[in-house]
């Protein structure tokens, strides 16, 4: 699919799994600074659940991006501790490659957020054993990161133009703004009165038909980066339809699982920008590969988020790093979602709205364990 370009996921494929002492899940609740609205759901906490890997006294975390519930994608962070713990961890064997790794977990269909806790663990434990940052073991240099803001439904349009002329303020790169029916062309219509150049776009979350075609259309006058899923998050088919009627570029994020789904996407012009979350592909290899294919043909590449903790935005970030990633993400300040994080230091943005990538082995950002016990709501000692 890539002929003649160099696979950017080699190196790490060809890495050997080492043997580990000890696995705990813990899944932590941390209450958002306000409840964030889709037109799927309102969230009013991030409940996480982590992944902790001991090997020969090296402690490493990672996160789960799956929500308690299954209205963003039908993984929870109930159906992802199942498979983790019946399916994948006895997989996992120390002296097989991350390739063999990838292969094995093949056999298992789906779960994309199950595979990504478990590969991006052994990513962070790797890094941090070599004493290199994640982004460094992914082959690529530290770089400033762009920020973005993800702007949740709001109950009347005054607080929207407040929020948006909050991430004004901050210098985010870009803005988006959540829509659904019935909150859509006039909202954004007032959002680009207020602010004419502010970089923007909307995401719907999946809440349209073809039979809105006619209305959604009318965004077309608004000068939108993109309009993020706003079929089914099922769909790529009728997406395309979609795209040909409309001048603003689709992007989809629920509907595509893997590089197989970016490519069918992508080559029958189901849009023309694709947000990668790294868990719901199944893990950093993949996003790599996804945006490396996109790259390849000139299809913009961002990456998502699932208002993670600070570990998940910390994965996030370093993968950004990665070539392909070419617009600005949903990689906001830690103090838009809480007041305490559990990792130091949290993310804030500089004076020309960049992120620095935390400094350190791994992940960079320090897990502060009795932050973690604080807000844990189950704990379990897998191995
Ligand atoms: O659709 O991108 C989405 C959050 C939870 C579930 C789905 C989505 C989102 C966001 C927020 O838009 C992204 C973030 O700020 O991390
Ligand atoms: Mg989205």
């Amino acid at each position: 699919m890539t002929a003649g370009r160099p696979s950017p996921t080699a190196a790490l494929e060809a890495l050997v799994l080492p043997a580990i002492d000890h696995i705990d899940l813990v899944t932590v609740k941390l209450p958002f600074v306000a409840p964030f609205g889709t037109s799927v759901h309102v969230w009013t906490d991030k409940e996480a659940m982590l992944m902790r890997l001991e090997s020969d006294g090296v402690t490493a975390w990672s996160e789960c991006v799956a929500d308690p519930d299954p209205f963003y994608a039908y993984e929870t962070n109930t159906t992802a501790r199942h498979i983790i713990r019946d399916f994948l961890l006895p997989l996992v064997e120390p002296g097989i490659t991350l390739g063999e790794l990838e292969t094995r977990f093949r056999h298992v269909r789906g779960h994309g957020m199950a595979k990504a806790t478990v590969e991006n663990a052994l990513l962070i434990l790797i890094a941090m054993q070599r004493g290199v940052a994640l982004h460094e073991l992914l082959g690529r240099p530290a770089k400033k990161i762009m920020s973005g803001l993800s702007i949740g439904l709001k109950e009347t349009q005054a607080e929207l133009l407040d929020a948006v002329e909050r991430a004004v303020d901050r210098k985010y790169h870009r803005v988006k703004m959540k829509i659904r029916k019935g909150q859509d062309v006039d909202w954004v219509r007032a959002v680009r009165d207020r602010f004419p150049d502010v970089p923007l776009m909307v995401d719907a979350n999946g809440d349209y038909t073809l039979s809105d075609l006619e209305h959604l259309r009318r965004l077309d006058e608004f000068d939108l980066m993109m309009v993020e899923q706003p079929l089914s998050y099922s769909d790529i088919i009728e997406h395309a339809s979609f795209q040909r009627a409309m001048k603003t570029a689709i992007c989809l994020d629920e509907s595509i699982h893997s590089l197989a789904d970016a490519a069918a996407a992508i080559s029958i012009g189901a849009c023309r920008v694709i947000n990668v979350k790294q868990g719901r592909v199944g893990g950093l290899l993949e996003s790599m590969r996804i945006a490396h294919y996109a790259a390849s043909l000139g299809v913009d590449v961002w990456s998502g988020g699932m208002d993670e903790t600070g570990i998940g935005r910390a994965v996030n970030i370093h993968l950004q790093t990665a070539e392909g990633f070419t617009l600005p993400g949903d990689t906001s300040e830690t103090a838009n979602y809480f007041d305490e994080d559990i990792v130091d230091p949290p993310v804030v943005l500089d004076a020309g709205g960049f992120i620095d990538i935390p400094k350190g082995p791994g992940i960079g950002a320090h897990v502060a364990p009795e932050r973690v016990l604080k807000r844990t709501i189950r704990a379990e000692r897998l191995r």
